[in-house]
């Protein structure tokens, strides 16, 4: 028997790759829309990008100061604006999710205090392998740049 369990064991071992984990999970220009003071909610976006070799699925999401942060798409039908829960982001290796005004967003709910521009809010991405990875977003208008931004290809460390 020890030696079908060793084939067995070398069989799962070229089958497996490495769990895929938040490292490998680049996060560009995670950013919340600056809602109007009295505003129920309000959303982040930002882009997700996997270096990884195997999927990363976003399961959850997270903010201090929110009654409750859910994952969401926007979509149009019928002319009518309407948005639905996601149960996951998954984000393909080696590819990238926007998340964006019009489609895949995070919703923040319930702020205890409106956020104010400029404000940065951590926001805590979970993944199916139970990992976490924390991002902080910029609050500021729809429609402009965070102050610093660049294009200039630099690589952000987090
Ligand atoms: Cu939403």
């Amino acid at each position: 028997m020890k030696r079908l369990s060793t084939l067995i064991a070398a069989t799962f071992a070229a089958v497996m790759t490495l769990p895929a984990s938040a490292a490998e999970l680049e996060v560009h220009e995670p950013w919340v829309v600056l809602a109007p003071p009295a505003a129920y909610a309000t959303a982040a976006f930002m882009e997700l990008h996997n270096a990884g070799e195997t999927p990363v699925n976003v399961v959850e999401a997270d903010a201090p100061g929110f009654e409750t942060v859910e994952l969401h798409r926007s979509f149009n039908e019928d002319g009518m604006h309407r948005m639905v829960r996601q149960d996951r982001i998954e984000v393909p290796a080696g590819e990238s999710v926007a998340l964006a005004p019009g489609g895949l967003h995070i919703m923040l709910i319930g702020p205890e205090q409106a956020p104010t521009e400029g404000q940065r809010i951590p926001i805590e991405l979970r993944f199916d392998d139970g990992s976490t990875q924390t991002v902080e977003a910029v609050v500021h208008p729809r429609g402009e740049r965070p102050a610093g931004h660049s294009h200039g290809g630099d690589h952000h460390h987090h």
